[in-house]
């Protein structure tokens, strides 16, 4: 269980590299996209036209964010899960900040540098807010209890969409056991929508999620002395209709050798071969119902917005 408050050094990343490449089916674990170069092409994603996602969040949250408030209760901590920059979170911050005076903010990350900008920005913008970053992999479990209650645990973001639909129901369920009868839950899922608006989110015009995808070649030459070139990789994002998913994989473009100097290992790829980086789900009411039937949450209200393409659910525990 993540206990430190340390912005400290993170644990090296050999093992998941070397447990991916060495699949038979070559796949990288998105969590390795977010050093604090590919946290900061994340944040670039973010304010893409074609990303959908945080405009569309935002919007939701932006539009109702007194009710939000409402429906979270009497709530003294916010921690937030996958924190990031916590730009959308300003808004309900400063809304419960409002209501009802101090209020203790817990952003976990497993980025330090993420963690810094965003505590550094809402400081300046709410001066009554209490910080208390952690530099955690939340999905290891939640951070002992330090603060008062009751919680509003926030996972907005679609984070919950890079898990496979089994791992987001055992995650929720252990957030689950976590909570008391006043605490809730703030989910931000991504729905099912039409292929023509969720490629160009995944593949956009300016290639900054084709760098996003391929920074985490260049992170593992820098960590692990790889000699991974960058320019016989390519960018490619699916749809994947019968899983509810978009893909992103990395094509080679040439048959090669890679040597991982620091770990003393060597991994061959033929021409076409890919390695699976991300699965990012898009949610259908049903499999949404078996997810919180799954995690034994239940939905109290949720938002969404015109296109009905992003909900925000506030859940309890069962
Ligand atoms: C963090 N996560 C919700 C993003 C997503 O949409 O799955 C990561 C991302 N991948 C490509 N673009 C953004």
């Amino acid at each position: 269980m993540a206990t430190s408050r340390e912005l400290s050094t993170p644990p090296t990343i050999a093992p998941d590299v070397l447990s991916g490449l060495g699949q038979p089916r070559k796949c990288l674990s998105p969590k390795l996209f977010y050093d604090a170069r590919g946290s900061a092409l994340f944040e670039q994603i973010c304010e893409l036209p074609e990303y959908y996602l945080t405009r569309t969040e935002r919007a939701i949250l932006a539009s109702n964010v007194d009710l939000i408030a409402a429906a979270a209760g009497n709530i003294h901590t916010v921690v937030e899960l996958g924190a990031g920059s916590a730009s959308k979170t300003a808004l309900l911050l400063q809304t419960l900040a409002r209501r009802d005076g101090v209020v203790t903010y817990v952003p976990i990350d497993v980025s330090g540098s993420a963690l810094r900008h965003a505590a550094r920005q809402l400081q300046t913008k709410i001066p009554r807010l209490r910080l208390a970053p952690v530099v955690a992999d939340y999905t290891c479990g939640l951070p002992a209890r330090k603060d008062p209650g009751p919680r509003l645990i926030l996972y907005i973001g679609s984070s919950i969409g890079n898990f496979e639909p089994m791992q987001a129901a055992a995650l929720l369920s252990r957030i689950r056991r976590t909570m008391q009868p006043a605490d809730r839950m703030l989910l931000g899922i991504d729905l099912a929508k039409a292929p023509h608006v969720l490629l160009p989110a995944y593949n956009d015009s300016q290639g900054v999620t084709a760098a996003f995808n391929k920074n985490v070649l260049h992170r593992i030459n820098q960590e692990l002395e790889g000699d991974f070139n960058l320019d016989q990789f390519c960018h490619v994002a699916v749809w994947n209709q019968s899983e509810s998913r978009m893909e992103m994989h990395l094509e080679s473009a040439a048959a090669q050798q890679v040597w991982l100097k620091s770990v003393s290992r060597g991994f061959r790829f033929e021409t076409g071969e890919t390695i699976h980086t991300e699965n990012s789900y898009k949610y259908t009411p049903a499999l949404l119902r078996w997810l919180f039937g799954a995690a034994g949450m239940t939905s109290l209200q949720s938002w969404t917005d015109d296109q009905n393409w992003f909900e925000l659910h506030m859940l309890t525990a069962v």
